[in-house]
């Protein structure tokens, strides 16, 4: 009687401490799980200086249109790679005759400064630095071959671009960074063009780097192309390639500028499908990247293609949304 007593005892003592063993064990796991997906970083993230943003644009701007094959579009090219080269990073220079949709060829360059160049793990970013040689969306028909500033649509993504650069040389974050600055995105056929149209008349420099990157089996985790974000009251919203190749990217990017107090600019609703430099880059280079661009019921927004896309159309305030942003990604990544 004793002897069956102490057994049932020891079997209710075994019982329980299988039982919670097991319970410790499937509690911890989805603590854990709960940790991964939420990640508590503690990183400084440097303040991105919107009127040194701004300077760089106007820096951009000073040489007047940078439509290739111009002088403009040559001494704005010494003077992108020799600014990453003063800001610490390795510069390539892609020199690349790249033929136009109306035969025209193009004596082009992307101009690439890498952070961290022995780092397997990187980013992308990108923006476009050539200005279109027409403004032929102006209201005014006698300016539709006049070239323009491009302040906005051109030198806003690379000035941003450059004002990170400045901080990367400061601190860098724990991934590789790439500054890719793409040449001849903007000699899309003119409005008065009759024939054919191929979206691949666009973004020929996005295009030529996509398939023939700066090094050798060039990856990156993902990629951010901006483009024209330096526009007054700017809304930048989910654009349809970026969802459809880097939906993720896309939140992360959204949720970052939200948590940020963006909101007002990085709008959580969907836009329609923009031909921009990342599409080839998705499509060729096979890195997931995402656009970040302005989008109005009535296209990207007022000046675009105008003769008064220029310098008194940028505003600090969208730089800094933008920079700041993209700031706080590239620094949180690990
Ligand atoms: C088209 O309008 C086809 N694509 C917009 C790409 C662009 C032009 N980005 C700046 N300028
Ligand atoms: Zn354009």
């Amino acid at each position: 009687m004793k002897k069956n007593y102490s057994l049932g005892l020891l079997c209710i003592l075994l019982l329980i401490a299988v039982v919670s063993c097991s319970s410790n064990k499937s509690k911890s796991d989805m603590s854990d799980a709960t940790d991964k997906k939420k990640p508590e970083k503690t990183v400084n993230v440097p303040v991105f200086d919107a009127d040194s943003a701004y300077h760089f644009v106007k820096a951009q701007t000073d040489f007047g249109p940078r439509v290739p094959n111009t002088a403009a579009h040559r001494a704005c090219a010494d003077y992108l790679a020799n600014t990453l080269e003063r800001l610490g990073a390795k510069v390539y220079r892609q020199a690349a005759d790249l033929v136009a949709y109306d035969g025209t060829l193009l004596k082009s360059c992307n101009i690439i400064g890498a952070y961290k160049p022995e780092a397997k793990k990187r980013i992308a970013l990108f923006a476009h630095w050539d200005s279109r040689p027409w403004a032929d969306a102006d209201p005014d028909e006698k300016n539709h071959h006049t070239p323009i500033s491009g302040a906005n649509d051109g030198a806003s993504g690379v000035g941003v671009l450059l004002e990170i650069a400045r901080h990367l040389q400061k601190q860098l974050p724990e991934l590789g960074i790439d500054i890719i600055l793409v040449d001849a995105e903007d000699y899309g056929p003119h409005v008065s063009y009759k024939g054919k149209h191929n979206e691949e008349y666009w973004g020929l420099g996005s295009q030529y780097w996509a398939r023939n990157p700066h090094v050798a089996n060039y990856n990156a985790r993902f990629g951010i192309l901006l483009d024209m974000v330096g526009g007054s009251n700017a809304t930048f919203l989910y654009e349809g390639f970026s969802e459809e190749y880097a939906h993720d990217v896309n939140r992360k990017v959204w949720k970052t500028a939200n948590d940020l107090g963006y909101g007002k600019y990085f709008v959580k609703d969907q836009a329609g499908y923009v031909t921009d430099d990342h599409l080839f880059v998705n499509r060729y280079a096979k890195i997931p990247t995402i656009d970040i661009v302005p989008s109005t019921p009535d296209g990207f927004y007022k000046y675009w293609h105008t003769v008064k896309d220029d310098i008194e159309g940028i505003d600090r305030n969208t730089l800094k949304a933008v920079g700041q942003t993209v700031m706080q990604v590239i620094y949180e990544e690990d």
